[in-house]
């Protein structure tokens, strides 16, 4: 069948809308219409040229939600008509990591979901544009949401209830879930706790909503776009840092002096690795943990006096936030539904396919939080 979709040609290029070919879902497989999906700072990083694994041409985009328009052999946990998320952190239930209940980084198809592949290692999207080899497009993330149509494994999609409305759990997908999972699954940040939150975009602000959620106390908010101020007071931040303002060598100091010596819990949400180590430096000694989020440039690295881990500070990484997506997406979708969480403040930009570079352009000019394409 045939589907439009934004495909990525090479890195640091806009998108272009094409008529794209899809191949039906094979076993194990669902074809997924995609009715809205949000734009994620790590696509950005991607056809930034950032990204180790990113592949071209590809179909980005991993913050959707759809319906299911037709399963492939073998599949028995959906059925045409289900509404789902998709899942760049799938959760087969299988694997030594879903078994051991330690993680949710779900092994089964990794690695070619990494190569821009299906698990079976051929891609289901070509497009008559693409010379050579079938005129292939790579999967991106397992997710590919540019595409108005995708197909997924059935371990990669979160059952959701059918009267959640896409354009705005779409963002469950990733950033939403990312943020707040960070706070509750990766962190469990207990009542009371003082948080700092470094980069208060897409992701950050979920981490402000998750802290105030679990009953924190302090909830730091430190960003260079003070225009960022704003809403992530709306969702609960208390105090405010801009480096900019206080000098970038005295972030830490600053966070010490708000927080009685240091911080029980930080978030890195920009991807900078030099901010990577001030949110480490800026935990308490003995006991802070920092949590890392953002998605650092392909060949970056972080460091710091081991001195810091000596004395007590962790340093942990979250993807997905912690969440398992089967299990844990649909109650986050419950939350929403019930008033719990706030998704719909965040939501700053909504557009069709045809405008989905302006969402990019929004992102990296700071305006939006998230903009959403709609189908
Ligand atoms: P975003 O662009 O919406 O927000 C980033 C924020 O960081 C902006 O407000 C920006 O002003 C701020 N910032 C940039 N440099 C800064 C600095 N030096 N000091 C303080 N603030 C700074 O991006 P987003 O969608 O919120 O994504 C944030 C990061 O999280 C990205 O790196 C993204 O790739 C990553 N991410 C990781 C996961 C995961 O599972 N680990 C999931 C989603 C996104
Ligand atoms: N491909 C990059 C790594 C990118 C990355 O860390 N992705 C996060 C999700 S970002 C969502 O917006 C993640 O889940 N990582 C765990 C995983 O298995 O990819 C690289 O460095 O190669
Ligand atoms: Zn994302």
């Amino acid at each position: 069948m045939k589907s439009r979709a934004a495909v990525a040609w090479e890195a640091k290029k806009p998108l272009t809308i094409e008529t794209i070919e899809i191949g039906g879902p094979k076993p194990g497989e669902v074809l997924v219409e995609i009715m809205a999906t949000g734009v994620c700072h790590t696509d950005a990083y991607t056809l930034d040229g950032l990204d180790s694994e990113g592949k071209f041409p590809a179909i980005l985009g991993h913050e959707g939600a759809g319906i299911v328009r037709e399963i492939g052999a073998g599949v028995t946990s959906l059925k045409v008509g289900d509404h789902v998320i998709p899942l760049y952190t799938p959760e087969c239930r299988q694997c030594k990591t879903c078994l051991s209940q330690r993680s949710n980084l779900c092994t089964s198809i990794r690695a070619t979901q990494g190569q821009g592949l299906m698990p079976d290692r051929t891609s289901r999207f070509s497009c008559e544009r693409v010379g050579g080899q079938g005129g292939e497009i790579f999967h991106y993330m397992g997710c590919s949401t540019f595409s108005n149509f995708t197909v997924l494994p059935e371990i990669a999609l979160a059952k959701v209830r059918e009267d959640a409305p896409f354009d705005k759990i779409c963002y469950i997908g990733c950033g939403v879930t990312t943020g707040i999972g960070a706070v509750v699954y990766t962190g469990k940040v207990w009542p009371g706790a003082n948080v700092v939150v470094f980069g208060l975009g897409g992701i950050g602000l979920n981490v402000i909503q998750g802290a105030r959620m679990v009953g924190a106390d302090k909830i730091i908010g430190v960003d260079i776009n003070p225009a960022k101020v704003e809403m992530a007071r709306k969702f609960g931040m208390t105090d405010f840092i801009n480096p900019k303002e206080v000098g970038n060598d005295h972030v830490v100091a600053a966070i010490q002096s708000l927080t009685d010596g240091g911080a029980d819990f930080t978030f890195d949400c920009t991807g900078n690795v030099n901010v990577m180590r001030q949110a480490l430096e800026a935990c308490h000694r003995g006991w802070g943990t920092s949590i890392v989020i953002g998605v650092a440039p392909a060949g970056a690295e972080i460091s710091t006096r081991p001195f810091q881990l000596v004395t007590g500070r962790n340093w942990r990484g979250s993807a997905f936030g912690g969440a398992r997506g089967r299990t844990d997406v649909p109650k986050i979708v419950d939350w929403y539904m019930e008033g719990k969480i706030n998704i719909d403040d965040l939501i700053t930009h909504t557009m069709p396919l045809d405008e989905i570079n302006t969402a990019f352009d929004l992102m990296h000019e700071g305006k939006s939080i998230r903009s959403v394409v709609i189908y």
